[in-house]
């Protein structure tokens, strides 16, 4: 076979008409092979075998390094050995600090340009527009999914890709969301330029050599990050953090399986097996295989009489997911055990059940608010193996953050905050950025499920949607059926979060919690959820609970909320039990008849406010729905939902 000489020339930036989403086609890759590698040749190989990789693998790497020209390549092998010696480089960089009053924990601060998701920077690149968002009315922007062409994107990449890891490493992280090798797993290979990145995938995704062994003939997604600052850098690097806040761009291609992130070295914009791929990648995979992969969490309730129960339950960012996924029961003889407190991939078993795993392999928790009061079993995951990052730190080794106050033992402690600046209790400026991070290894959780890394995943009976909705939503209602749970996830609302570039406290529309994760038309995400609910299946039950509600009076808040929340679940339980006594229907869906939230020993609780449906707020928010969904998904969406937003609305006019 012969070979087109031009595959063979070297990669040039300035070469008209190349283009970062140049392939070598398979037919040549393979007699070329040889010549790729030599080609490489420039670029030395600081650590693995790249003959011993999958050849679509060695491709994948060899088209890439061509493009960024690394100074080397690092093939990760995610054994604890490198990880150690990725964690002594950084520290003695300066990048990464042991946090001395635990064992391997470490704080590390970002850039202060760099501390959150960059919602408006993020796209979803397909051929036709109307794949990624909804048909809106001129002059209305979508906000489920932001829409690039693919010319405008290979424009993008073309600026910001060619010679971007330039006098850096190249780390090819191989990594698998949920256990290696189970039927509801996915398997990727990361390319990154940050080692922080290297060794929070660790913590974050299962990160093995042996991907490259069983990945045979399946896919993989390819993921492609650089903190885009080639050196030499010309401006001064702050905290040891390369980025490049000016030039953040990150693209996914799903029918090609690819994710291309440039600039931010944080969070989901650079840890791109989370957001990225278990969510926005993988909800295009799920809708082409028939499954779901969703914004949440999933934990295992066990009742005084020994049954258990699962349940998935989606909140928009920074809504506690994470607190109710280790929830410590105030009712006695309950137990919760968490199996994941962000993202769940769901699939229907031959049963006719839901069965989820979490593909995730540790927890990237919102620092602030958590503390022994709110989540101690949080507390005890990230007592060691962790890093913090953008948290304050004491002068005697311990993070903190704000929620902390009280727990600090030696009140005379000195305080450094994420800026690296004096802190005392009192000051105005938080000590930790409001979006400060842990990242801790699952399994060190100690409420962590024996089946929390069962391939086959666990049987979901009930769904339950949240935010915070400080008025008018009750504590609890259970939905009418499959398409009204799927139109109340899609009017699902809650206040802004710190985890995106939002301020301020308004609420926001948030559907389905899959506002800033939508991988492609929302109209037709919900038709693929309508489209699971078949005659032989068993569906779970929806819910929508609302912890944060407050008296319209004096503006506290009506429900305690964290362990207490137990109760609203044994009232879930309980109704999928059978227990139609328990429920009284609203408008809006079925609430608690009074007395039936066991309260034993709660302070007064103003059960009448906190499970009002009231018609002023309910005849409002109605109109501003409908013009949300009509604006927002307009043509897109399903007849039955529909009709599920039409009765509902008449329903609520009605009162
Ligand atoms: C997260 C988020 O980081 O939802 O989990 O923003
Ligand atoms: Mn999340």
């Amino acid at each position: 076979m012969s070979v087109d000489p031009s595959e063979l020339k070297p990669f040039k930036s300035t070469q008209p008409g190349h283009s970062s989403l140049r392939q070598i086609s398979e037919d040549a890759f393979y007699v070329v092979n040889e010549v790729v590698i030599k080609r490489l040749g420039h670029i030395p190989i600081h650590k693995g075998d790249f003959h011993l990789l999958p050849p679509k693998v060695q491709r994948f790497v060899a088209e890439k390094a061509e493009l960024m020209r690394p100074r080397g390549i690092y093939i990760c092998d995610g054994t604890q050995h490198e990880a150690d010696e990725i964690i002594d480089k950084l520290v003695e960089r300066g990048m990464l600090s042991p946090l001395k009053a635990y064992e391997n924990n470490y704080i590390c601060r970002t850039d202060p340009k760099d501390v959150a998701r960059v919602e408006s920077k993020t796209w979803m690149v397909t051929r036709d527009k109307y794949d990624t968002v909804c048909h809106t009315p001129d002059g209305v922007d979508p906000i489920m999914g932001h829409w690039m062409s693919p010319e405008d994107m290979s424009d993008e990449l073309d600026s910001r890709f060619p010679g971007c890891m330039a006098g850096r490493i190249m780390y090819v992280v191989p990594f698998s969301m949920g256990p290696l090798g189970g039927p509801l797993s996915k398997i990727g290979v990361q390319l990154t330029d940050s080692n922080y990145v290297v060794i929070s995938m660790r913590i974050m995704t299962r990160v093995t050599s042996e991907v490259f062994d069983i990945m045979g003939d399946q896919d993989f997604t390819r993921c492609i990050h650089s903190v885009g600052l080639p050196r030499p850098v010309k401006q001064k690097v702050i905290n040891h953090w390369p980025c490049n806040p000016d030039r953040v761009f990150i693209a996914h291609r799903p029918p090609e399986r690819e994710i291309w992130s440039f600039g931010s070295g944080y969070g989901g914009n650079s840890l791109l097996g989370k957001k990225c791929f278990a969510l926005r990648i993988a909800s295009n995979i799920a809708k082409d295989e028939g499954w779901l992969a969703e914004h949440m969490l999933i934990m295992g309730v066990s009742r005084p009489c020994g049954r258990e129960h699962f349940i998935a339950a989606a909140f928009p960012s920074a809504c506690g997911k994470t607190n109710l996924a280790m929830l410590q029961p105030t009712l006695p003889g309950w137990k919760v055990r968490c199996v994941g407190d962000d993202i769940a991939w769901m699939k229907f078993g031959a049963d006719g059940r839901l069965y989820a795993i979490n593909p995730e392999h540790g927890f990237f928790g919102v620092a602030p608010g958590t503390s022994d009061r709110t989540n101690p079993m949080a507390v005890a995951t990230f007592q060691k193996d962790s890093i913090f990052t953008n948290v304050a730190e004491t002068s005697d080794g311990h993070y903190y953050w704000e929620g902390l106050e009280d727990e600090i033992k030696d009140k005379n402690v000195e305080v450094t905050d994420w800026l690296g600046n004096p802190w005392k209790l009192g000051d105005a400026a938080p000590a930790a950025h409001p979006n400060s991070r842990f990242a801790a290894p699952a399994r060190q959780c100690p409420i962590i499920h024996p089946d929390w890394e069962s391939p086959q995943g666990v049987p979901i009976e009930a769904i339950i949607f949240g935010g915070r909705r400080p008025d008018g939503v009750p504590l609890v209602f259970e939905t009418y059926g499959w398409n009204h749970g799927i139109y109340t996830g899609a009017c699902l609302k809650s206040e802004a979060t710190a985890a995106a570039e939002y301020k301020g406290k308004t609420v926001m529309h948030d559907p389905m919690a899959m506002r800033p994760f939508m991988g492609y038309n929302f109209g037709k995400y919900l038709d693929h959820w309508m489209k699971l609910n078949t005659a032989e299946r068993k569906l779970p039950r929806i819910y929508h609970v609302n912890w944060f509600r407050k008296s319209r009076d004096t503006g506290k808040f009506l429900w305690p909320g964290f362990g207490d929340n137990i109760r609203v679940i044994d009232w879930i339980i309980r109704r999928l039990d059978g227990d139609v006594g328990i429920g009284q229907e609203t408008p809006v869906g079925i609430v608690p008849t009074k007395g039936s939230l066991d309260l034993e020993g709660l302070g007064p609780v103003d059960w009448d406010e906190l499970m009002s449906v009231p018609a002023d707020y309910w005849k409002e928010d109605a109109v501003e729905v409908r013009k949300f969904i009509e604006s927002q998904v307009g043509p897109d969406l399903p007849a039955p939902i529909r009709k599920e937003m039409d009765d509902q609305e008449a329903r609520i006019n009605a009162m």
